[in-house]
């Protein structure tokens, strides 16, 4: 293991207040956001939707690095040109997201385990072979009335922490997600204790698989009220439960952490981040970033349409979500920002 250079890509995924774009959506999740706008739900399709992602002029002064899939990191764009090779022309580190997707867990009605460890070793070693430096892995956790239980966080847990081992092994570094879900009626003190829960759990498993914290990045959700909960706490209230629950379970020694978005809408995405650095960035042992997906391309894709002609306008979209995101990791953003 080079845990040198572990250390400076972890860095690097998280420096000068920037975070990471995540593109790395699996076919039928793409196709579902492109059916939803009337898009196309082609192999052809996806790959023009990407070359306009990784082609976006100015988007290096907002983003360190992008998470892309399996399908992406092959593709070029229209000249020939590998869209890794793009992305690294362009001063972003590309990564790539491993895990095989959710499934039914077995005896526990109603909760998800992710797979993909088996052939991990050797699909991650091609990746690096091709230039990703960084990978990604996702658990989903489900709050309902008796979940989630013990075997389901303990089992995602455990893969997670194998996953992360076996890329610090090659060099990549893991990016660790696991997701409680926004979905539900539950309170924001429920889906406090359930991430704390989780957390602990992931990080006594990262320990007990010998993964290096200085090497990795957590990807976890926010504390927040469930998406049908009648009582919806205010961005400040939000921004200190989810650094008090961080602070509580992930180790000082880890260089970032980088929210998913869940499904907030992007401007809610960026004012919850930026309130946590307003009030925590002098005092957090960790960048506070982000790695989104939806809260940062919805507009685009909304614009782009799957029409050539609307790409300019598409690629403008992304980047100022993408600058209002990098202002939210100074402590800068603000709702004038919006409309720009
Ligand atoms: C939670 O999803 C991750 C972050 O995206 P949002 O900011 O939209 O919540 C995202 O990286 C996700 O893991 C990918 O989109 C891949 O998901 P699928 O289900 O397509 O594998």
């Amino acid at each position: 293991m080079n845990t040198q250079m572990l250390m400076e890509t972890a860095k690097a995924m998280v420096a000068n207040d920037k975070g990471l774009l995540a593109m790395d959506e699996s076919n039928p999740t793409c196709n579902k956001r492109f059916a939803a706008l009337g898009i196309p739900q082609t192999e052809e399709a996806r790959r023009a939707y990407r070359e306009l992602i990784v082609t976006t002029p100015g988007l290096a002064e907002s983003i360190n690095g992008a998470i892309l899939c399996d399908e992406t990191i092959w593709q070029c764009q229209d000249d020939g040109t590998p869209f890794i090779k793009v992305l690294i022309n362009a001063g972003i580190i590309p990564g790539i997201k491993v895990d095989l997707g959710v499934k039914d867990m077995a005896g526990h009605p109603g909760e998800k385990i992710t797979e993909g460890l088996d052939g991990l070793r050797e699909r991650l070693k091609k990746y690096a072979h091709i230039g990703a430096r960084f990978a990604k892995w996702r658990a989903v956790i489900t709050i309902g009335t008796g979940i989630p239980s013990r075997g389901c966080i303990e089992a995602n847990a455990n893969a997670l922490a194998r996953y992360a081992a076996l890329c610090q092994k090659v060099g990549l570094v893991p990016i660790v997600e696991p997701e409680v879900l926004m979905d539900g009626g539950h309170t924001m003190e429920q889906c406090f204790e359930v991430t704390e829960r989780v957390l602990r759990t992931v990080f006594n498993q990262l320990y007990n698989q010998r993964v290096m914290p200085e090497g990795m990045i957590l990807k976890p959700n926010m504390v927040l009220p469930g998406l049908t909960c009648p009582k919806q706490e205010t961005v400040e209230e939000v921004a200190d439960a989810t650094v008090k629950c961080l602070l509580r379970a992930v180790p000082a020694a880890v260089p970032g952490i980088t929210f998913l978005s869940g499904g907030q809408s992007g401007e809610l995405a960026s004012a919850r981040l930026n309130a946590m650095n307003v009030r925590f960035k002098s005092r957090s042992p960790w960048a506070l970033a982000f790695s989104f997906a939806r809260a940062i391309q919805q507009p685009a894709l909304a614009i782009w349409k799957g029409e050539a002609m609307n790409v300019t306008a598409a690629q403008q979209a992304l980047c100022h979500r993408a600058r209002c995101n990098a202002a939210a990791c100074r402590g800068e953003y603000e709702a004038a920002m919006e409309g720009v």
